[in-house]
């Protein structure tokens, strides 16, 4: 279909205040826009709504000063009141994700209206039925993982046994040829897994860690674009 994407979620960073090693999340979120990221999610599980409001502005600022509004997405994880109450204040903020445990999507939609970007975490068991059955009339996008365990979100993947089930490339494959919308894969991605990801089909990888823990998050966020977009099949 020849439409026009309303997300790009190609290089996608996950990023909170827990996350950056102490330096300042607006910093590490301008590196990452500047490298040519395409989509910010605000994620803390540790700050207040106050905070997660102000952290949300500051990266509608950078990203505003960076002359990017148009194609850099904001979205808040999980806190439908925080982007109300950030939207209440002015500051643009493109939506939200949401996890199998948070607000329905519908609910997130209906108070965050048609042109929000709303994506939502895969659910962990049965994953490939689920892809091709739920109904995605509502979401934008469906994130998916993890690819490797990870210590920034210890329970990602973990089945009803408490064993994390990682993704493989081929699982993600069949994931992306079964999925009617768009699919970002992460949870433990670094650089040397990007040239096997872009050949699965899926639409963009979503990182904290790689960019946020990185010596030098600027020139780690360009590497993981550089390596994203010479890889990747057009
Ligand atoms: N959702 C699924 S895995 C994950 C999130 C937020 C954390 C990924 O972090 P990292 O450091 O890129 O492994
Ligand atoms: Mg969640």
């Amino acid at each position: 279909m020849n439409t026009v994407q309303k997300v790009d979620i190609s290089a996608y960073l996950v990023i909170g205040p827990e996350n950056t090693k102490g330096r300042s999340v607006a910093a590490i979120i301008q590196d990452a826009i500047e490298s040519g990221f395409t989509c910010i999610q605000i994620r803390s599980k540790v700050a207040a709504a106050r905070e997660l409001i102000e952290l949300t502005r500051q990266a509608a600022d950078v990203i505003e000063k960076a002359g990017k509004s148009q194609h850099v997405t904001l979205v808040v994880n999980d806190r439908l009141d925080v982007v109300l109450a950030a939207r209440k204040q002015g500051i643009k903020v493109d939506g939200i994700h949401v996890g199998q445990s948070d607000i329905p999507v519908a609910v997130c939609r209906e108070y965050l209206g048609e042109d929000a970007i709303v994506g939502l975490s895969a659910r962990t068991d049965e994953l490939l039925e689920y892809i091709k059955t739920e109904d995605v009339s509502q979401i934008d996008y469906f994130g998916v993982g993890p690819l490797h365990e990870t210590q920034t979100k210890p329970d990602c993947g973990m089945g009803k046994d408490g064993k994390v089930i990682t993704r493989n490339i081929e699982e993600i494959t069949k994931v992306a040829e079964a999925s009617s919308i768009p699919v970002v894969v992460g949870g433990g991605v670094k650089l040397a897994d990007l040239p096997a990801l872009t050949q699965t089909g899926v639409d963009g990888f979503f990182v904290v860690s790689a960019v946020t823990e990185a010596e030098n998050p600027k020139l780690e966020a360009a590497n993981l674009v550089n390596a994203w977009n010479r890889n990747i099949a057009r």
